[in-house]
């Protein structure tokens, strides 16, 4: 034999059922649920978990990453700024120096980003599980609705859930879901985002990274959708950037 401990059927999928459970009943509530586990969500969720908030990402495909896996055109690479490099040490990602700028392996970027996050206190994942609304309370938005990736597609009538935060950051890049939502409700105007420009859209990602509603934050590609920013190809420290700066804001609105 070569497993002195075998595992029954049952019993695997006793234990999947009982820990997905448990985790998924603790995410009711929270501090941050973050909307999209992208770059900049990613991000996002692992400083504010370093900090001790409670995080909750929800992403809506089977694997999270956003647009980090594929590089250009398929061509596994990223580019990104020099001034990260401390930053990508720290998140143990190496790269090489070139033209004034820094090249990462697109898989290693991705996979790391949510190792990173994923291995932070206080931070918990769901995939497979698409945002599709928001719940509002007394002017603020606390929290969002739920339903199954799989039910979504499928288009079956089946009611979502709803799980109650503190804080929600719309991180789902150009889909931009949940300002979506909000402008719709509200009637704010969104600008869209404009032409391809990499040094602009870099600058704008971070610039338009913000609260838009009491509760209710934007970043990455979603805040360049909110306010027009640029859009720019395979190039990611504008997406890091963006995701510290909403940590920092979630943190300063949660805490007044
Ligand atoms: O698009 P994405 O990577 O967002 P980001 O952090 O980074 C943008 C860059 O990848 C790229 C760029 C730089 O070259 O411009 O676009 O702004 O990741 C967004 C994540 O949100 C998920 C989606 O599957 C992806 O993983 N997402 C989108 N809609 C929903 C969602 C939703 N309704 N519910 C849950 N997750």
């Amino acid at each position: 034999k070569h497993f002195l401990n075998p595992v029954t059927d049952v019993n695997v999928s006793k234990l999947i059922l009982k820990h997905y459970f448990e985790s998924i009943t603790d995410a009711l509530t929270s501090d941050v649920i973050i909307v999209g586990g992208g770059p900049s969500g990613l991000t996002a969720a692992r400083e504010l978990g370093n900090s001790g908030y409670k995080v909750v990402i929800m992403e809506r495909k089977l694997s999270p990453g956003g647009g980090t896996w594929g590089g250009s055109m398929s061509f596994n690479k990223v580019v990104i700024q020099k001034d990260l490099k401390d930053y990508l040490n720290e998140l143990e990602i190496p790269f090489v120096e070139d033209l004034d700028a820094l090249v990462v392996d697109s898989c290693l970027f991705a996979s790391q980003l949510i190792a990173k996050a994923l291995k932070t206190q206080n931070v918990k994942l769901f995939n497979l599980m698409t945002v599709v609304d928001l719940e509002y309370t007394n002017n603020a938005i606390t929290g969002v609705v739920v339903n199954n990736t799989g039910i979504e597609i499928a288009g079956l009538h089946v009611d979502p859930m709803v799980f109650q935060t503190k804080a929600v950051l719309d991180a789902t890049g150009h889909d931009a879901i949940a300002a979506n939502i909000y402008s719709k409700r509200v009637q704010l105007p969104l600008r869209k985002e404009h032409f391809m420009n990499a040094v602009q859209g870099e600058e704008d990602t971070v610039n338009n990274t913000k609260m838009l509603a009491n509760g209710l934050f934007v970043s990455g590609m979603a805040a360049n959708n909110v306010d027009g920013g640029s859009r720019m190809g395979p190039i990611f420290g504008g997406m890091i950037k963006s995701g510290l700066k909403a940590a920092k804001l979630i943190m300063e609105y949660i805490k007044t």
